[in-house]
């Protein structure tokens, strides 16, 4: 009987080996450990024995019973990860390829706008400064010869914290902190987000500013640069039309100027956009006021500047009239810049 336990166990190994599906190894399961297995079948025998045969028999066959079991277990576990790695094959999904069917986003057509806005002035040999949002009142007023009770500093017009601190209300602070930390020439656009106490059809609190400054040797810089450029600017952005200068006034230039634009929508005709006029506000600019340059150490230097609201260009743009629909994230809306 040993014998042919012996051979039992030679038949199980083989049979082990050439099994390679779950199934084929259940089959074996119960050839061998079933009710009406081949090894229940020795356990059964064993009580036709003599006492001194039967522990011995029985020792070996227990031995074999654990065998197999080990070995069941470890061809179980790996059929069972073959199964899943078959199954993870066959269930592979490319979730690289899903994204690339939906189209690609634009970007916000305030920041399409802006980046057209900033684009012109790099092709210029502008570069492009930032700075904080957070201002205090030295860098956002007092350098710019506001004078301490100028209306543009009441609370209604700016966001105030304690201790002086403010949301900056344009980005010319970056321009005086940039004649802070450099020396002459000086080539710059500030690009930005800004802040005021405003909200209406054409006034969002938060809106965007790109402000430009130029300053080199005094006598280098004249207004005539200033024209030219933003001519030439204008007509980058909105096309064939045509563009003048009207004297105005602000702390920090003199002289100073507002720039039109003939009208996009009537060309000139006059419309109600333009208030029947032919023309269209764009722009702010100047030559740099001294009491600017002397705020920030600066002698015998010529510079101008100028400002523009990055909405107000998207609006006359994109032909939208109430600038609110740009910050109210609806896709239905944004999806058609
Ligand atoms: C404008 C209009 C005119 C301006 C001036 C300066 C600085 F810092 F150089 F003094 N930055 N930006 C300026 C001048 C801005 O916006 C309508």
């Amino acid at each position: 009987m040993l014998a042919e336990i012996e051979k039992l166990h030679e038949e199980i190994q083989q049979d082990l080996d050439s099994i390679d599906t779950m199934e084929q190894l259940e089959n074996l399961r119960i050839q061998i450990v079933g009710k009406k297995g081949k090894l229940t079948a020795y356990f059964g025998a064993l009580r036709d024995l003599d006492a001194k045969d039967k522990k011995q028999v029985a020792q070996r066959l227990n031995t074999l019973k654990d065998t197999f079991e080990r070995l069941y277990e470890d061809k179980r576990q790996v059929l069972g990860a073959a199964q899943l790695n078959a199954q993870l094959e066959r269930e592979y999904v490319d979730v690289s390829l899903f994204n690339s069917l939906k189209p690609h986003s634009l970007g916000h057509p305030i920041m399409q706008v802006l980046d057209r806005i900033v684009d012109y002035f790099v092709n210029m040999n502008f570069s492009i400064q930032s700075g904080p949002l957070i201002e205090d009142d030295f860098h956002n007023f007092e350098a710019l010869n506001l004078p301490k009770f100028h209306p543009a500093r009441d609370m209604q017009d700016t966001f105030y914290f304690k201790d002086s601190l403010l949301l900056r209300t344009h980005t010319s602070p970056v321009q005086i902190r940039t004649m802070q930390t450099h020396s002459l020439p000086i080539r710059v656009i500030a690009p930005g987000s800004v802040f005021r106490r405003d909200y209406d059809l054409t006034h969002s609190p938060m809106f965007h500013q790109v402000e430009g400054l130029v300053v080199d040797e005094a006598g280098r810089i004249s207004f005539a640069n200033l024209k030219f450029i933003l001519e030439d600017f204008l007509r980058y952005i909105f096309g064939d039309v045509r563009v003048r200068f009207r004297a105005s006034f602000f702390p920090f230039t003199e002289p100073s100027a507002e720039v039109d634009i003939s009208c996009v929508f009537c060309e000139g005709a006059g419309c109600r956009v333009c208030s029947h006029t032919g023309w269209l506000e764009v722009l702010g600019c100047g030559v740099v006021h001294n009491n600017v340059f002397k705020a920030v150490g600066y002698e015998n230097v010529s510079g101008y500047a100028f400002g523009l609201g990055v909405e107000r260009f998207a609006m006359l743009l994109h032909r939208v009239n109430d600038l609110r629909s740009f910050f109210e994230t609806d896709l239905r809306v944004l999806e058609q810049f």
